[in-house]
């Protein structure tokens, strides 16, 4: 029993959360299926910290301390079920299994409830930042009881990530499946954020006619702005690269079929099961997809429209870029209000009491979407926690404004050059829709009636109504 916490499971993420913990002065049970892979981290690493290496499940139980913690860093799917079967048998009641992997969070909702019959903890827990956030500080996402956030955190505070004003990027999110729930929804705003840059860098490339290098450099100065994140950071790394066999600029042969793996799917299926509108985050699943399809993409190749218009004189790109720059941060300000509306919604579905503030605090460092933009959204919460939508709160609003008049024109200038900006155009409508006097869903109300007699409400007078389309067309209240 001289180990605070075990992990099994130690391929790259595993292995460098257990590194991070034994950094941190926190002696850690090290276990994996295969021992080449504990033996290879003893080899490379075992001077980082205490390592108690095991040979087996049973051996790496013996070692915990009371109550155990035990961090499952394995395959998600049906390698965790394997081995949280393999650990639940042999735990005793109080003790904490943490699933650190990629679960979905109904997985872990049924894992959560199946444990607790058996007086075990579960806690699912979104990791987030990859191989280099598992080592130097990930943003970490909790879920699972209170009480066995109690006694984790402590371990958990110690290897976050930690924000610019020193707070661990970690908190206790809710029961059961909230962890890994906000970490599809954190990878789902992922989705819109990299779709958007994108589109940006399109319009740089194709409107303003700008080399890679160039486009670099617009990037570079926009992340000491407002836009200051991650991912803008490593687009603009990513841009000044140079393909090392032909000396192109890298982007230019990377194959322009985006992949993924899922949890933007995942986020979009349960926003639509919940019916909360994210297409800022729907259009960037179907942009991959889309880019994907060669067989969509080449039998539509030769179809009429602009292509390659002469680009814009230098002083107009250079004024271009500016309106680009702030259709981008409008149109990421609508993502991220989605994001969070879907957070707030799964938090009522599924019971959750998820603080939306906190949040966007544990996401300002150690994960892929961190950046400065996070803290205002942590601001904003912290003064209004009932915020209807991120766009209700007096800062962006104005942002917003400010920013509408350059973000309609750079959407028309693609629009007549014929440059696809989905998630720009998208966000647009998304802002227009919700700020909108009266919406078209009034013809579409009524031509349901008229079709289905589905009803309708009307402007005037309280009641559900239907017209008798087919007869005298008089109207008749329901009731
Ligand atoms: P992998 O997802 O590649 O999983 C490999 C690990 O799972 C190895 O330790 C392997 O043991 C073990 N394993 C498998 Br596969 N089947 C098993 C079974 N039936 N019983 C016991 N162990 C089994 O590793 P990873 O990329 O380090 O990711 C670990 C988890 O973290 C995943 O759920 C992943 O989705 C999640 N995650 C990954 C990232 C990332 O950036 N990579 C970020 C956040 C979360 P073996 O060595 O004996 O084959």
């Amino acid at each position: 029993e001289t180990a605070r916490i075990g992990v099994t499971g130690l391929a790259v993420m595993g292995r460098n959360l257990a590194r991070n913990l034994a950094r941190n002065g926190c002696p850690v049970a090290v276990h994996n299926r295969t021992y080449a892979r504990t033996q290879a981290l003893l080899d490379e690493h075992g001077d980082e910290g205490t390592f108690v290496p095991a040979g087996s499940a049973e051996e790496l139980v013996a070692s915990l301390e009371r109550p155990r913690k035990l961090l499952l860093m394995v395959k998600a799917g049906a390698p965790t079920d394997a081995v949280v079967e393999e650990f639940a048998a042999l735990l005793e009641p109080g003790d904490i299994l943490v699933d650190g992997g990629n679960a979905h969070f109904e997985d872990t909702r049924r894992r959560e409830a199946a444990l607790r019959e058996r007086g075990l903890h579960f806690v699912g827990t979104g990791i987030s930042g990859g191989e280099e956030g598992a080592l130097h500080g990930p943003s970490l996402m909790p879920g699972g009881t209170a009480e066995a956030y109690r006694e984790l955190a402590p371990l958990l505070e110690r290897i976050a990530a930690r924000a610019p004003d020193g707070a661990p990027c970690t908190t206790h999110v809710g029961t059961d499946g909230a962890g890994h729930f906000v970490k599809m929804v954190h990878n789902g705003i992922e989705y819109a954020d990299m779709q958007l840059i994108g589109e940006a860098y399109d319009l740089l490339r194709r409107v303003a006619g700008w080399s890679s290098a160039r486009i670099a450099e617009t990037f570079r100065s926009w992340n000491r702005g407002r836009l200051d994140s991650y991912l803008i950071e490593i687009t603009a790394e990513v841009l000044t690269h140079t393909d090392t066999r032909t000396g192109e600029p890298f982007v230019d042969v990377v194959a322009d079929q985006a992949e993924q793996k899922g949890t933007g799917r995942w986020t979009v299926q349960h926003a639509l099961g919940l019916g909360v509108p994210v297409p800022g985050i729907a259009d960037a699943v179907f942009a991959r997809s889309q880019s994907g399809n060669t067989r969509l993409r080449s039998a539509a190749a030769p179809l009429a429209g602009p292509r390659d218009a002469a680009p814009l004189e230098p002083h107009e790109a250079e004024e271009f870029a500016g309106l680009v720059e702030q259709a981008l941060y409008a149109s990421k300000v609508i993502a991220y209000a989605q994001g969070w509306d879907l957070i707030r919604a799964g938090g009522e579905e599924y019971g959750w009491d998820i603080d939306p503030g906190a949040m966007a605090a544990i996401w300002r460092a150690g994960c892929i979407i961190r950046a400065a933009f996070l803290d205002r959204i942590r601001a904003a919460y912290a003064q209004t926690p009932r915020l209807p939508t991120l766009l209700a709160d007096p800062e962006f609003g104005r942002e917003l404004g400010a920013a509408q008049d350059a973000w309609r024109t750079t959407v028309s200038e693609a629009v007549r050059r014929g440059v696809p900006v989905p998630g720009m155009a998208g966000a647009l409508a998304y802002y227009d829709g919700l700020r909108a006097d009266r919406l078209p869903a009034a013809l579409t109300q009524a031509q349901r009636d008229f079709f289905g007699a589905h009803t309708y409400r009307r402007v005037d007078r309280a009641g559900v109504f239907h017209t008798r389309w087919d007869a005298d067309r008089t109207e008749v209240e329901e009731d």
